[in-house]
């Protein structure tokens, strides 16, 4: 939101009102009302020594300029990683899941936040989008065009960071878990298009349209890591099956969910028209932001219960599928605790 300067030819203007600011008094701390599992609390250390790799990985592939790297240490990736994978199989792949990370959020940042001042563009994010897609699915055509392509790739940072994290992946993933990951990342393009399209057009949906785009615009492709970092895979076969991807977009929609309640009045300041799910559930209402923040609370609080009561029965059938449910539900706790925590980013408002 612009505000207008406090002096005018020497006159003090008292200025409108500013909505953001007076929703701020509430900073840290959980929603209340909000159901939540708690998290196994974060190493330190742990967390200092993602960092420290994360810091050099991004060094040496020169992925941003170097002003931009206090706003990245704010974002606290190696914390964010160590809270989310408890069950973490060794350090080297904790960083893999602080590569992708960062590179989503480089990329998220840089080609999609037009407000962020990183030169995103939504006039030009689906040609971006594409080539970053290329950047996990590779390119295949004759040698001299493939060569092209991969010089293209290693020219931008945002694609770098794609490419390299998918090397270092694919060095322990299986096939099979790289593949999903590959979808899921489309499925976040796809989401980060519609959200692009509405942005451009001013067009504002109904609340299951726009929980529809935030179902790819969403934290799925950090919860597709969960049985690799983890030391294991859930194979396709199970995978595959409906039950298991219901409960999987159930917990991935929870967590995407606790983004829009935590990042509220982030978005509100940086722009009032900012879409998420209180700001909808307001358009739809009419009733007001405070009462479409409680009522997106309730929509969480539904989404969380189901995914714990339909995934129950799945972890008592198998224990790979309760291993699977174990880390999808710990990605959840992680997350929460991570936004709740996060009082440089996030703050809530005055509701309570
Ligand atoms: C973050 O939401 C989010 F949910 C994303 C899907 C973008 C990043 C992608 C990943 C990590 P938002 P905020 C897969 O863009 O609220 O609202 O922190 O981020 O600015
Ligand atoms: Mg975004
Ligand atoms: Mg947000």
């Amino acid at each position: 939101m612009s505000t207008p300067p406090d002096t005018a030819a020497g006159y003090s203007l008292p200025g409108p009102p500013n909505l953001a600011r007076s929703l701020r008094a509430r900073r840290g701390g959980a929603v209340p009302g909000l159901t939540y599992r708690p998290a196994t609390p974060a190493d330190p250390e742990k967390a200092r020594e993602i960092d420290r790799r994360l810091e050099s990985w991004a060094r040496r592939l020169d992925l941003f300029p170097a002003q931009w790297t206090g706003d990245f240490a704010q974002f606290q990736v190696g914390r964010a990683v160590v809270l989310q994978h408890p069950g973490a199989a060794d350090l080297e792949r904790l960083t893999v899941a602080g590569e992708f990370l960062l590179a989503e959020n480089i990329v998220d940042s840089c080609y999609c936040e037009e407000d962020e001042g990183r030169g995103a563009s939504r006039r030009s994010l689906g040609g971006r989008l594409v080539l970053a897609q290329s950047a996990l699915d590779p390119f295949h055509g004759t040698p001299a065009v493939e060569e092209e392509w991969r010089r293209g790739i290693q020219a931008d940072g945002p694609l770098r960071s794609y490419h390299w994290a998918m090397q270092d992946y694919a060095a322990f993933a299986t096939p099979s878990q790289t593949g999903r990951f590959v979808h899921d990342m489309a499925r976040l393009h796809l989401g980060y298009l519609a959200e692009a399209s509405w942005a451009a057009t001013r067009h504002v949906p109904h609340v299951w349209e726009y929980l529809v785009m935030r179902q790819f615009n969403n934290f799925r492709p950090c919860l597709s890591l969960v049985d690799a970092v983890d030391g294991y895979e859930l194979p396709e076969a199970l995978y595959a099956r409906p039950e298991v991807q219901r409960v999987t977009a159930l917990a991935c929609n929870a967590t995407t969910i606790v983004n829009d309640l935590y990042s509220f009045t982030k978005e509100l300041e940086s722009d009032p028209n900012h879409l998420n799910l209180p700001q909808v559930v307001a358009a739809n209402d009419k009733r007001g932001l405070k009462a479409a923040y409680l009522k997106s609370v309730e929509i969480h609080n539904q989404v969380f219960e189901a995914f714990e009561t339909e995934s129950a029965p799945l972890a008592a059938a198998s224990p790979l599928l309760e291993r699977y449910v174990r880390g999808l539900s710990d990605w959840v706790a992680g997350n929460h605790e991570w936004h709740a925590t996060n009082t440089d980013r996030y703050h809530l408002p005055n509701y309570w």
